[in-house]
């Protein structure tokens, strides 16, 4: 077999289920082998960021990796925001470069796609991935993806493989996997003994679920074991749609003053509250109506945990989370929680449209017709989907990149095969929305609910003042057609509702529904966050 080969089967191995790429003349030779050779499916998209993107949330959605393939240079360099994405919100992405050839190298000329030396896109990718390899040495290609691989799984982070044009075809050895890491099971123990003390002396105890419950596939666990302690479990903003299939004690997502003022209450007022597997950054945490002292909480995140002022390391969370469940017994605490309520019903008539209608409505239409997996862009669209009840969503809640929903939800269809709702605000649409011209030819069929208000309006709420947030009229729902789609645009809520119906019994071509928003009409958790925030700087 060779070098291309025996890395595809490798990925697959280790739980990459499909590629997404766009190829280029370094990348062409190893794009042949992946078509040719069918180990992993290969969908091509528009523009590397929608790859990155698509490919990112393929990884969120099944806990294993996710590939993105692309060329050397305009191709790798145009995918750095989404692999930075991946990055800050843990998510298992590999990507896949295109490179020179060892001959061409040292050619003394310098090559198209070339920006400073060949090793600068190599460096560039080692500010946003925890391993890196160049494939130039046959021999020990092997071991090196085998590392990469591994240090992908083990921190839930992207790496980087550059694949020298001249090495894609050469003979190589089968990849071996990596020997599980060590750990020490009297850390372990000392450890789980103390959380388990902690959480029995706390009078009211909380656990908070962060994306690594998620990326190491251990929300059942997690249910499991919020029920044997009788915890209450909340999400942070981050970790939205996590559990949502588990029966777990769910109350609803944290987010401090823009939250519901119960599970502020509940968090902030805990005197055990264990953060496992939490991003602790400010879109979960800034936030908070009181602050919560970082330093009486216990932290389990990147393989270590925290409690109070002392830390174990080189504790995977799986590891932990077993050996908590296997401590707790099997016998389920019986306790009261009051989860959220989402609104429902929506009134068909002729008034114009709110984000919390189009929340009502998804809430209508999932009661109706069953669940649907949901990838969300960032804007008032992210804030909204707060109101839609629990269901999987793939979001950029910490990093905040614009352009990822439409991509991420094709990624979403790939992969689990389900269809997919998205939600996007008109700014980030135009970045990334023509993506949806690629659901014809793999028959994808997502349903897309487009928040038109012709504004940046999230940064209009933080400085109403400047005009450049005023985008236009781009008459978004003519393009549907054209790109194989079918699209509506829509002023009422009875028309709101009417294409949602339609929408949800039309198979087999993208659904564009452009839902007209009146200026300055913010979702109700939107409106909570900011005049949250600016009561907070004011009291500063
Ligand atoms: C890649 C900065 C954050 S929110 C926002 C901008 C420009 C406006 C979003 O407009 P949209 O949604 O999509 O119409 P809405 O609800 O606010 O009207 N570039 C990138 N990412 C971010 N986050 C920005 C700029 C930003
Ligand atoms: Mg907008």
């Amino acid at each position: 077999m060779n070098l291309t080969e025996q890395l595809l089967h490798a990925l697959k191995r280790h739980g990459a289920q499909q590629i997404f790429g766009i190829p280029g003349d370094f990348a062409l030779p190893y794009f042949r082998i992946i078509e040719e050779s069918q180990i992993l499916p290969l969908y091509t998209m528009s523009h590397e960021p929608g790859v990155g993107f698509a490919a990112d949330a393929a990884a969120r959605i099944n806990g294993s990796l996710g590939v993105a393939a692309v060329t050397y240079g305009a191709g790798a360099l145009n995918m750095i925001n989404s692999v930075a994405a991946a990055f800050a919100e843990k998510s298992p992405l590999v990507v896949l470069s295109g490179g020179p050839g060892k001959g061409e190298s040292r050619s003394g000329l310098l090559l198209h796609h070339q920006a400073k030396t060949l090793d600068s896109q190599f460096h560039i990718f080692k500010e946003i991935t925890c391993d890196q390899v160049r494939l130039d040495d046959a021999a020990r290609a092997p071991a090196d993806i085998a590392r990469v691989l591994a240090s992908c799984l083990r921190h839930s982070e992207p790496v980087y493989i550059e694949i020298p044009r001249d090495m894609v075809a050469v003979p190589c050895a089968e990849v071996l996997p990596e020997a599980p890491f060590p750990m020490d099971p009297d850390a372990l123990n000392a450890c789980v003994d103390e959380i388990l003390e902690t959480l029995a002396r706390a009078k009211s105890p909380v656990l908070m679920a962060g994306v690594e419950v998620r990326r190491y596939g251990l929300e059942s666990k997690v249910a499991a074991l919020s029920r044997r302690l009788g915890l209450p479990v909340v999400t942070s903003f981050m970790g939205r749609g996590l559990l949502t299939d588990h029966d777990a004690p769910l109350l609803g997502t944290y987010m401090g003053v823009a939250g519901f003022p119960e599970v502020t209450q509940l968090v902030e007022s805990s005197d055990g509250l264990f953060l496992l597997g939490e991003i602790i950054c400010d879109t979960n945490f800034a936030v908070s109506e009181t602050k919560i002292d970082m330093r009486k909480t216990i932290q389990a995140l990147n393989g270590q945990v925290n409690i109070g002022y002392h830390t174990y390391a080189d504790l995977p969370l799986a590891a932990l989370v077993d050996c908590m469940l296997a401590r707790v017994g099997t016998q389920d605490k019986t306790f009261e929680i009051t989860p959220q309520v989402f609104p429902r019903q929506l009134q068909a008539d002729d008034a114009s449209i709110t984000p919390t209608d189009i929340a009502t409505a998804v809430n209508d239409l999932m009661a109706e017709h069953g669940t649907m997996p949901m990838a969300s862009d960032m804007g008032d669209c992210l804030f909204t989907a707060m109101d839609i009840a629990h269901t999987a969503l793939v979001a950029p809640g910490y990093y905040a990149t614009m352009g990822f929903g439409v991509p991420a939800g094709l990624g979403l269809q790939a992969a689990t095969g389900e269809r997919p709702l998205i939600l996007v605000g008109d700014g980030a649409f135009q970045m990334t929305g023509w993506e949806l011209g690629n659901c014809k030819r793999y028959g994808w069929d997502p349903i897309v609910l487009l928040f038109n208000n012709a504004s940046w309006e999230m940064l209009r709420t933080f400085q109403p003042e400047s005009s450049f947030n005023d985008l236009g009229d781009w008459d978004f729902a003519s393009m549907a057609h054209g790109m194989g789609g079918d699209g509506v645009c829509v002023f009422t809520r009875a028309e709101l509702k009417a294409a949602l119906d339609k929408a949800i019994a039309t198979r087999g071509r993208f659904q564009l529904i452009e839902v007209m928003i009146p200026s300055g009409v913010l979702s109700s958790t939107l409106a909570r966050f900011v005049a949250g925030v600016k009561r907070l700087n004011s009291a500063k």
